[in-house]
């Protein structure tokens, strides 16, 4: 039997399979949380060359501020890559070895977890884009029912200010849909599956975070993100990508590749360095 350090009673589990996410307060130490304030602007500070590299697939800002929304008042870019856990010890150990794999495993209800991978989100001050809804599952060359996302908040995050939003229930949804470029919902080109669609607001449900929280979603949740209409607080998270026993390697037409999914084929455990086993610790 492993052992945890953080317990988590059932009914957050059942939250969880029942509405594809849950809301996890007081949950890791804020101060844990903040002490990646600087590797987050070491990550941001490279973003102008890594994202391409990265994978990203965030549409540059500056075309997308809302027309309706005064240029003054979107002035704040959205900054977003992936995968600093492989060249940064400080994302690594975050990922790797905190408290959150195996909150995660308790989650998914896993004897293992393997990362998948991470990414930094960070919405400056008066960020009119919003995170427009989508499924992760989408973009990621790995099928199952044991995949989720942890999103951590280095701010204190609401509708205003650019919080995670979720589709209650949507997981249970087994349509395939596309991909989409994140604040358009234009598809990724050479995508299968249906277009995402209008989601009605009352099945929105927008958490208010602080550090110390976090939230994770189902791969096959439907969520996005508001915009920050904070005049001077970033919205800054750490978002994190665990598959459970259940995944397999699945190569997704039209996805954003990493290097290693040249080597895999479909039905594969995941096994590679590039995605690497973080629960139980070893
Ligand atoms: O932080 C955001 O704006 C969106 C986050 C998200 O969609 C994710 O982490 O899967």
């Amino acid at each position: 039997m492993t052992n945890f350090d953080v317990h988590l009673d059932d009914s957050s589990i059942k939250d969880f399979w029942r509405d594809g996410f849950v809301v996890l307060h007081d949950v890791i130490n804020p101060n844990l949380v903040l002490s990646m304030e600087e590797p987050i602007k070491r990550a941001v500070a490279d973003s102008s060359t890594d994202l391409s590299e990265l994978g990203s697939i965030i549409a540059p800002t500056s075309t997308l501020s809302d027309p309706n929304v005064p240029s003054s008042e979107c002035s704040g870019r959205f900054v977003a890559g992936t995968d600093h856990w492989i060249n940064d010890r400080d994302f690594a150990d975050f990922a790797c070895k905190s408290v959150i794999p195996q909150i995660v495993a308790q989650i998914l209800q896993s004897d293992s977890v393997w990362l998948y991978e991470d990414s930094v989100l960070v919405k400056e001050p008066k960020t009119a884009e919003e995170t427009v809804f989508h499924q992760d599952l989408s973009y990621f060359h790995v099928s199952g029912e044991q995949i989720c996302t942890v999103w951590v908040p280095l701010d204190f995050s609401s509708p205003d200010t650019g919080a995670i939003r979720f589709v209650r229930g949507s997981h249970k949804d087994l349509t395939s849909y596309r991909p989409n470029w994140f604040v358009s919902d234009e598809p990724l080109p050479n995508t299968e599956g249906e277009r995402v669609p209008q989601i009605p607001s009352k099945a929105v449900a927008a958490p208010t975070l602080s550090p110390g929280d976090l939230t994770i979603h189902h791969a096959r949740t439907l969520h996005g993100a508001s915009a920050n209409r904070s005049t001077d607080q970033s919205r800054r998270a750490i978002s994190i990508r665990y598959c459970g026993d259940d995944a397999r390697y699945h190569i997704r037409e039209g996805a954003p590749l990493k290097p290693h999914h040249e080597t895999v084929s479909n039905g594969d455990i995941l096994t590679h360095e590039h995605c690497p086993k973080v629960w139980p610790r070893t």
